[in-house]
């Protein structure tokens, strides 16, 4: 029996992204919402040994070399442990970390004119996210800024697009603090998010 994928260590402490994230959302979230992805892929993966050494990005890429019969079910639950590896890793408790630097601080202020107007679109098309989804700073291959929703566990990758932040925006990432106040959710999301190096 082979199971190839694990749950990632959280890159913080439970209770690190207080008071904006708490300890039980955070706990619930990654330990029982993101471990049910990786069960459930590694359970169809495991009757597909030709599978079986081919990475989540590999399988979220390439859909027309997964058995047809299982395809669906095998992308919405890679797609569920690749949009959760990226949130997780997209958040921080270091202040510093918040705020994007260098070449992607270069290519926000190209693309949307600055920062500041960068957060304002985002929070306005998270908000305009309907139902289970996830709202994504993307980039293309040449470089080049945009913001994407995916609706369920869909993914970025099947575009040619690649995630530098992701925003889970379904109920199980707020609800338990923030109740029906998702908006609060959203502009708080803007004190935790970890802006990568590029
Ligand atoms: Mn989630």
């Amino acid at each position: 029996m082979h199971y190839p994928f694990h749950l990632p260590a959280l890159p913080y402490t439970y209770d690190a992204l207080e008071p904006y994230i708490d300890f039980q959302t955070i706990y619930f979230h990654h330990d029982k919402h993101f471990n049910h992805y990786i069960d459930k892929l590694n359970h169809i993966i495991i009757r597909y040994p030709f599978l079986q050494d081919k990475s989540l990005k590999w399988l979220l890429e390439n859909p027309d070399y997964l058995p047809a019969g299982d395809k669906e079910d095998i992308l919405k639950n890679a797609g569920g442990v690749y949009n959760h590896n990226q949130y997780f890793n997209n958040l921080t408790n270091k202040k510093e970390e918040t705020i994007p630097i260098g070449n992607l601080l270069y290519m926000i202020n190209r693309d949307f004119g600055s920062f500041e107007k960068f957060k304002e679109i985002f929070s306005k098309k998270a908000e305009e996210v309907f139902g289970s989804g996830y709202l994504y700073l993307v980039m293309n291959e040449y470089g080049y800024l945009g913001i994407m929703n995916c609706i369920n566990q869909d993914t970025p990758l099947l575009h040619k697009l690649y995630p530098l932040l992701t925003l889970d925006l379904w109920e199980h990432a707020y609800y338990l603090k923030y109740k029906n106040l998702r908006q609060d959710y959203i502009k708080n999301f803007w004190q935790i998010v970890k802006f990568p190096i590029l």
